[in-house]
């Protein structure tokens, strides 16, 4: 930061988007408030991770048959026990759970939101201290004010979200998120406990050098799809070969992918017709940040924030990134 540049906080500056709607209650920015809470939380116990005895697989399995590692346990736990607290909150869904959660007390059932979130991604890489990230969706819900959320609440398109972001736990702390407004990032500074205002109104480059995808299951793509990896490993007449960049933590991909431009990719394959990812845990608040910021998303046929959702733990093929490079990605796969 420049010397004598005000420093504005995450608080700060979602206070002051609110005021630029007279209806607004302020709801939006207590939420990110309590988000930013519980994200510095779980910062600190990823940071120790490889002091303390906590990473390793717990031994029990979430709704998708994968091992949870203990840190996504804590991680949910601190994200489920913020937001109950939180006045604007009234129920959450979470990667790691099977079902939403409707929080029941006089308060919760007066608020106008609900949170989706996944609250550790990437955590395969935690023993390898690569970066990971918490995502997070903040819907107005559909249900009736004064009454405990439904289900409904939670399975709303993308298109229909108030705001999307995420945290990554990186050589710096960092939250992103995104409103129709705009896309900003905030790093964490730890000598004061803020996040500050460091990257602003985000844009992903138009076009980009780096495809992201995991490689290794190429043999299991269908023709179209081992093309465009062709056409990126190869130099052709409008461009250098592309470089890959695959770290198998969706937030740090997505990161460099907002930052620098490319395209992030995780599509179906022989053995899984709708891909890994989960659209209401990863896709939808991918796709809304990357959109807003002036990218692209597709499932391979209309864009992510048009699916409408019909379980909570949905899987959907995603690709997220640049425009011209996901315009190019599209005309070999549909
Ligand atoms: P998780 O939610 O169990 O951590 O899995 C999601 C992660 C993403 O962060 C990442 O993009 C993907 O799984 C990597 O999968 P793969 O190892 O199959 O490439
Ligand atoms: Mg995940």
């Amino acid at each position: 930061m420049k010397p004598g540049k005000k420093i504005i906080t995450l608080d700060e500056f979602t206070i002051e988007q609110t005021r630029l709607f007279s209806k607004a209650t302020g709801g939006l920015s207590t939420l990110l408030r309590d988000i930013g809470l519980a994200s510095k939380v779980i910062n600190e116990k990823v940071n120790k991770a490889g002091l303390v005895d906590i990473i390793g697989a717990q031994g029990t399995e979430n709704v998708q048959g994968e091992q949870q590692m203990k840190l996504d346990v804590y991680a949910d736990d601190i994200m489920i026990r913020v937001l109950k607290t939180s006045v604007d909150c009234a129920g959450i869904a979470s990667e790691e759970n099977d079902d939403f959660i409707a929080y029941e007390d006089e308060y919760s059932c007066n608020a106008k939101y609900v949170v989706l979130f996944d609250p550790l991604d990437g955590s395969s890489n935690i023993d390898v201290n690569a970066s990971i990230g918490t995502i997070f969706s903040i819907y107005r819900r559909v249900s009736p004010v004064g009454t405990p959320v439904v289900e409904a609440d939670f399975l709303q398109s993308g298109r229909k979200l108030m705001a999307a972001g995420y945290v990554i736990y990186g050589s710096s702390t960092m939250m992103v998120y995104g409103t129709k407004l705009g896309v900003n990032g905030f790093t964490l500074d730890s000598s004061i406990g803020e996040f500050c205002l460091s990257h602003k109104d985000m844009q992903v480059p138009k076009d980009g050098k780096i495809y992201s995808v995991n490689q290794g299951n190429t043999a299991k793509y269908e023709q179209g799809l081992k093309d465009y990896l062709t056409y990126c490993m190869e130099d052709n007449e409008d461009k250098k070969a592309l470089t890959h960049r695959y770290i198998g933590s969706m937030v740090a991909d997505m990161h460099r992918t907002l930052i620098k431009g490319g395209i992030f990719f995780y599509p179906a394959d022989r053995n899984n017709a709708t891909g890994k990812l989960r659209l209401q845990y990863e896709c939808n608040p991918m796709a809304f940040l990357a959109e807003m910021a002036g990218g692209k998303s597709s499932d391979g046929e209309k864009s992510i924030l048009d699916i409408e959702p019909t379980e909570l733990h949905q899987r959907v093929p995603v690709f997220i990134g640049s425009e011209n490079m996901m315009d190019k990605a599209l005309s070999f796969i549909s």
